[in-house]
């Protein structure tokens, strides 16, 4: 863990440029506090990826967000590769600022050097390979930069590190903890599957409804009524319609245990790789207001 701490904050002495990777369903969960500080002053580009996943409108809420900060944000979808040119045109606009103070100094003819950052699972390097793709051959390794490090020219002045920054998520508190675990950011043996999907279903029958009801063709209303009918007393709560609402999925999915018994380790990991899958449609899982 400190190793890559040490190496980023070593690595970004080269650096010009910061691009942090966050998923555009939950950029303030996966975005990890600490760039602030490696970065000091260097101008950061926020890529808000995985953007075919999330909610369009909650999308450019964010973008307006970042903007009212004055920080660049970019919603991009590193698989297919969209985004990646207004990525680099925010990087050629950083590039012009950063010359033109090099200029001032009497400094010429430097390059830009530009790095990924990002919690795990986000996309970087899915991203990198993206733009390695499209964008002209590597440059091999440079004489006095770190060993081994390989740079993929994005134009004539500017260069990206072929590797990203792995920073560790910052699990801060339970809501951001959660938005974690649904997204898989952290690892599968650090979060109780059944606890995270049963979370995770409340959330989506409380923002995305139809989405749930579309994916497993299930009535949510029906489900809410027949549990206030059973619990004669109106003692029912949110915690019997949600267990009664993934009970209902795994009888639909067949998660059934020999017996009858609801398969519920079963129809929690199906609830939680749906998600992660995008099945459900687009969906963000946080909001900037
Ligand atoms: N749907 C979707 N999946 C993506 C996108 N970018 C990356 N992924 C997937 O997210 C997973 C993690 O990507 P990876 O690049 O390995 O993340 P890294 O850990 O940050 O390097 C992989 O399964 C990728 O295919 C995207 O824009 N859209
Ligand atoms: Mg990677």
């Amino acid at each position: 863990m400190k190793k890559t701490k040490e190496q980023i904050i070593k690595d970004l002495k080269l650096i010009d440029i910061i691009i942090e990777i966050v998923d555009a369903r939950a950029p303030k969960s996966t975005q990890n506090p600490d760039v602030q500080e490696y970065s000091k002053n260097k101008p950061k580009i926020v890529v808000l990826n995985k953007s075919d996943l999330a909610d369009e409108n909650i999308t450019s809420a964010w973008i307006k967000y970042y903007s009212t900060q004055s920080i660049p944000c970019i919603k991009v979808e590193a698989t297919t590769g969209k985004g990646l040119s207004e990525v680099i045109n925010q990087i050629k606009i950083l590039y012009k600022e950063i010359s033109s103070k090099y200029i001032e100094k009497g400094r010429t003819g430097r390059t830009a050097k530009v790095m990924v950052l990002g919690i795990p699972n986000v996309g970087k390097s899915t991203f990198i390979n993206s733009l390695a793709k499209r964008n002209i051959a590597k440059v091999g390794n440079m004489p006095g930069v770190t060993k081994g490090k390989q740079w993929i020219k994005i134009d004539d002045n500017i260069e990206l590190m072929d590797t990203p920054g792995m920073l560790w998520p910052k699990l801060g508190n339970t809501v951001v903890a959660n938005n974690l675990a649904y997204l898989n950011s952290i690892g599968q043996n650090a979060v109780d599957n059944e606890e995270i999907a049963y979370e995770l279903l409340k959330l989506l029958v409380k923002n995305y409804k139809e989405h749930v009801e579309k994916r497993y063709n299930i009535d949510i209303s029906s489900i809410e009524k027949n549990v206030e009918i059973n619990n004669k007393e109106n003692d029912y709560n949110e915690y019997d319609v949600i267990l009664e609402i993934r009970d209902e999925i795994a009888r639909k999915k067949g998660a059934i245990l020999s017996g009858g018994r609801i398969n519920e380790q079963k129809v929690s990991d199906m609830i939680l790789s749906d998600f992660r899958a995008g099945k459900f449609g687009r969906i963000s899982i946080e909001r900037p207001y």
